[in-house]
């Protein structure tokens, strides 16, 4: 049911400290338990360039450089999944940005919290909207 009107298909990170503390499987878990389809998975270090064009939505902040090399610091799971309003989902499955107050029950809420670094390390990423989502896939996966 791919083709399906309302299916659409999200861009998922877990990001390097997700990895770090060995995570992966967790986030996977979750996606997967809700019901969603994973459509490709790589774990890869993502070039400046690569991250820079991701978080383009950023440049100028203050969080900008410290989120770039943070993202660059180790591997990052790169994963595309596919569900009935699987972005919208996946943002509630990984809770609110700031760990500290994200809801319990989220991926941040449970797992995450503040280590009092330059940059909000919070595990995960999604796609925050159907627009962001195809411009995130087709950086990440421009095969898919
Ligand atoms: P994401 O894009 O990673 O899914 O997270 P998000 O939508 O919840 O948050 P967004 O506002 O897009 O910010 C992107 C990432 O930048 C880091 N951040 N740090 N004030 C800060 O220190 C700050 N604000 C944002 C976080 O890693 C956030 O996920
Ligand atoms: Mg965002």
């Amino acid at each position: 049911m791919t083709d399906a009107p309302h299916t659409e298909r999200t861009l998922i990170l877990v990001k390097p400290d997700g990895v770090r503390r060995g995570l992966v499987g967790e986030v996977l878990r979750r996606v997967e338990a809700k019901g969603y389809t994973l459509l490709a998975v790589e774990l890869r270090t993502a070039d400046e360039a690569l991250l820079a064009e991701h978080y383009a939505e950023h440049e100028g902040k203050p969080f900008f450089r410290p989120l770039v090399d943070f993202m660059a610091s180790g591997p990052v799971l790169a994963v595309v999944a596919e569900g009935e309003r699987v972005i919208e989902g996946f943002r509630v499955i990984a809770g609110a940005t700031d760990p500290t107050t994200a809801a319990p029950g989220s991926i941040r809420g449970d797992l995450g919290r503040d280590w009092g670094l330059a940059v909000t390390q919070n595990l995960v990423h999604g796609s925050d909207s159907p627009e962001s989502a195809e411009r995130e896939i087709k950086l990440w996966f421009p095969g898919l």
